[in-house]
């Protein structure tokens, strides 16, 4: 990894065990320290059309988004981080182009896709989410998932209509409430916080998370957690043989450990207790 790496990345996303096409795009930047995966939706293509709009967008637009919001004078009244806002910008112009070209062509009629994007900056971090694609983080020995599904199935159980064993049983959990194209505005969950260098982050589509428990998921993370190319295979691996219904998309991230520079003390000291 090169001293200008603010990440490592694996990344691997298949179309799974029942479906011919893959509508799931994945895509990481490990210069800028990005990681996205999305997971479309729509007849005749429309998903990977979706899918595919929203990363290429992101890929080809986010570092100039960072570069103008980094030049800006800083707001005390900002919410966000220029990061987050350059993150915002992106997601906001890929709903627009997906929605765009599902306006203008048929047969994209009704296409959308899910997101899920973390940006590393600075021990800190962006997360920027719309519809069931997830990211979970393995710190500390426990794995949390740190975003919340846009799902009716989600938006149920919070009302009180349902309760976590008889959300597994419902039929229509899948449903998204919320996804890239769909109308001409959309609401981006974001977050900020901070990644420690030990942390493993995993993005995913729901085709893991449907199909692969989350203790098996933290077990392969543990297992593999000096080898995360093989942690990815196996992930898709384990959601295939469990029925793999749906495509399945895994991306993995570990913050780079901030310079080559020679540790000091202190640093020394927690990285024997850790
Ligand atoms: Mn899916």
């Amino acid at each position: 990894m090169s001293v200008s790496q603010k990440i490592e990345t694996f990344a691997l996303s298949d179309s799974g065990a029942k479906r011919t096409h893959n509508e799931d795009s994945v895509a990481t930047d490990t210069r800028i320290g990005l990681a996205v995966v999305a997971d479309g939706m729509g007849g005749y293509k429309g998903g990977e059309v979706a899918s595919a709009l929203a990363v290429n967008t992101i890929m080809s637009e986010l570092e100039s988004s960072l570069k103008r919001r980094r030049e800006e004078t800083a707001d005390d009244n900002d919410e966000f981080s220029p990061e987050s806002l350059a993150v915002k910008d992106v997601l906001e112009l890929s709903n627009t182009i997906i929605y765009n070209a599902a306006q203008s062509q048929p047969q994209y009629g009704g296409m959308g896709t899910t997101v899920v994007l973390t940006l590393f900056y600075d021990n800190r971090m962006t997360i920027a989410h719309v519809g069931d694609s997830r990211l979970y983080r393995l710190r500390d020995d426990k794995l949390e998932l740190v975003t919340e599904d846009h799902t009716l199935l989600r938006e149920l159980i919070a009302r009180g209509f349902y309760s976590e064993e008889e959300a597994k049983e419902s039929q229509n959990k899948n449903l998204v409430t919320r996804a890239l194209g769909i109308e001409p505005e959309v609401v981006i969950d974001i977050q900020e916080d901070v990644a420690l260098p030990g942390d493993v982050y995993l993005l995913c589509s729901d085709g893991l998370n449907d199909m692969v428990e989350d203790r098996d998921i933290y077990l392969t993370l543990k297992q593999y957690n000096d080898n995360l190319d093989k942690a990815v295979a196996e992930l898709i691996q384990l959601a295939k043989n469990n029925g793999g219904k749906d495509n399945v998309s895994v991306v993995l991230a570990r913050p780079a450990r901030g310079s080559s520079s020679p540790k000091n003390w202190a640093e020394k000291v927690v990285d024997w207790f850790f």
